[in-house]
């Protein structure tokens, strides 16, 4: 069967604002096959709860004040946060042990003696189990050694334990400095930013605030490349000069900061005419530490502005292969896909293997229509294609947002999409939900993942994200795994 490619438009109450297309209907002209969304901007009618909060009994007298104050400190250290959170659960170094003698062997010798004493036990050990000495601390009695192989790691542990001349043998677990989080001075960060803060984002930029060598794609309606707190974070395209002319030869003039494909248009502006691109591109790296607006994941990297989606909101699936197709060839190494429709296109999901071949990252947000998309699937986010990241949306409570759809084979994870505050066009700032919003939060991450280890290619780039993710209940029977990102555990020391 031929793909067709069918247009679909939003229509809007002439209420609602036109950067939120909150509720579509959809024109059809003959038979469905493609539609797709700008996924931004839902309502969310889920209510806040309030968090069990700090309240003391009172009561009067002086002795109960001192009692009362006390129980204040106590409360107060429940609730203070550590400035810096180890991984979870130790990490250890991979087949490494650290094996102490029993003070029998050792005792009365001198050092040397203690030395010539223990490299003769080494000798003994590497014969029988599979082992390599890395070190020998005489003093304390120890060896440090290395198994042959990290699946005789278990086996060679067993052997030693049972060792009459071992007191005992651990693994080398890593240690850590207890850095302080780093924050940026950007004047929304303290109040404004909660998605940023959910996701630990302050844990991760202590390892790393994204990088120039880092560029990533977001596939949308443009972005205003002139904002003041994303125009340092635009890709620039290295063989294009503003002069009228095709200079790289990619067959689009005067692309600059990516090109614009909406309607079938080959243009080399995709300056945002809608809101919904800047808003996405602000998340996933608004300049950081400039006392300026808000914050991205990243403080810095190149953001790709690729536009299929029109000034309505709306586009088509060949164009939004041109979109990919672009990206790919520009040297985009992770895809923001904040859009979607209910059609299964084989062209499309091609376009997407071809970004996987590539090892480019694709992450695409679920949907806004409160469905399960292991049910009714929602694309990109439901291609199977192994570089592709699902993405629903949570409330500040960490519940699944009203809007968001969900899936719990279908949905690999779930990030902050309620009211996320972020860049619009003409150096503004807006608040927008939606599993758009949400999506761009992992992307982030991604980069962040990416900036840290370049070598890491889409798929790891998933792994290690998906990896680092918290579980949390209320996500548990929605989201594969209960998974809400969490940035700072993802981000590789
Ligand atoms: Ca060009
Ligand atoms: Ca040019
Ligand atoms: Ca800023």
């Amino acid at each position: 069967m031929t793909e067709r490619t069918v247009m679909i438009r939003f229509i809007r109450s002439a209420t609602e604002r036109v950067l939120c297309p909150s509720r579509t209907t959809v024109i059809l002209s003959g038979l469905v096959f493609g539609c797709l969304w700008l996924g931004g901007c839902a309502e969310d009618s889920s209510k806040t709860v309030p968090r069990p909060g700090s309240q003391v009994q009172r009561g009067a007298g002086r002795a109960f004040e001192k009692l009362k104050d006390e129980e204040q400190r106590r409360v107060k250290d429940r609730e203070a946060k550590p400035t810096f959170q180890l991984p979870r659960g130790p990490s250890v170094v991979e087949g490494e042990i650290l094996v102490k003698f029993k003070d029998t062997l050792l005792e009365g010798k001198s050092i040397p003696e203690r030395m010539l004493q223990l490299n003769e036990v080494a000798k003994r050990l590497s014969q029988d189990l599979r082992v390599r000495v890395l070190s020998t601390f005489a003093m304390v009695g120890l060896q440090r050694l290395i198994c042959d192989t990290p699946e005789h790691y278990r086996s060679v542990m067993a052997s030693l334990e049972s060792n009459p001349d071992v007191e005992f043998a651990e693994p080398n677990y890593r240690l850590y400095a207890f850095e302080s989080p780093v924050l940026p001075n950007d004047p929304r960060w303290t109040d404004d930013l909660w998605g940023m803060k959910k996701i630990e984002v302050m844990n991760a930029w202590v390892r790393s605030t994204g990088s120039e060598a880092v560029t990533i794609g977001v596939i949308d309606t443009g972005i205003d490349y002139q904002h003041r707190d994303l125009a340092q974070n635009m890709w620039k395209n290295p063989g294009e000069k503003v002069n009228g002319q095709d200079d790289d030869g990619n067959g689009i003039v005067d692309d600059i900061h990516g090109a614009n494909f909406c309607n079938g248009a080959m243009s080399g502006d995709p300056l945002d005419d809608n809101g919904h691109g800047s808003h996405v591109a602000g998340t996933v790296a608004a300049v950081g530490n400039n006392h300026l607006d808000v914050v991205g994941a990243n403080w810095k990297a190149q953001l790709m502005a690729v536009k299929f989606l029109c000034k309505d909101g709306s586009g088509t699936t060949a164009d939004a292969i041109q979109a990919i197709q672009y990206a790919l060839s520009m040297g985009a190494q992770i895809l923001n896909n904040s859009w979607g429709g209910s059609g299964f296109s084989r062209a499309l999901e091609a376009a997407i293997k071809e970004a996987d071949r590539r090892g480019v990252l694709f992450v695409a947000a679920a949907g806004n229509e409160t469905n399960d998309n292991d049910k009714v699937p929602s694309y990109p986010a439901s291609y199977t294609v192994p570089n592709v990241i699902a993405v629903g949306a949570t409330t500040q409570e960490d519940g699944l947002a009203s809007f968001s759809n969900w899936g719990l084979k279908s949905v690999q994870i779930a990030a902050p999409g309620v009211s996320i505050l972020s860049t619009i066009p003409g150096d503004r700032l807006d608040s927008f939900s939606g599993t758009s919003m949400a999506t761009p939060h992992v992307t982030g991450c991604a980069g962040l993942v990416k900036a840290r280890n370049p070598s890491l290619q889409g798929r790891e780039l998933k792994e290690v994200v998906l990896n680092g993710a918290d579980k949390i209940g209320s996500l548990r029977e929605r989201i594969t795994d209960g998974r809400r990102l969490n940035c700072g555990n993802s981000v590789p020391f």
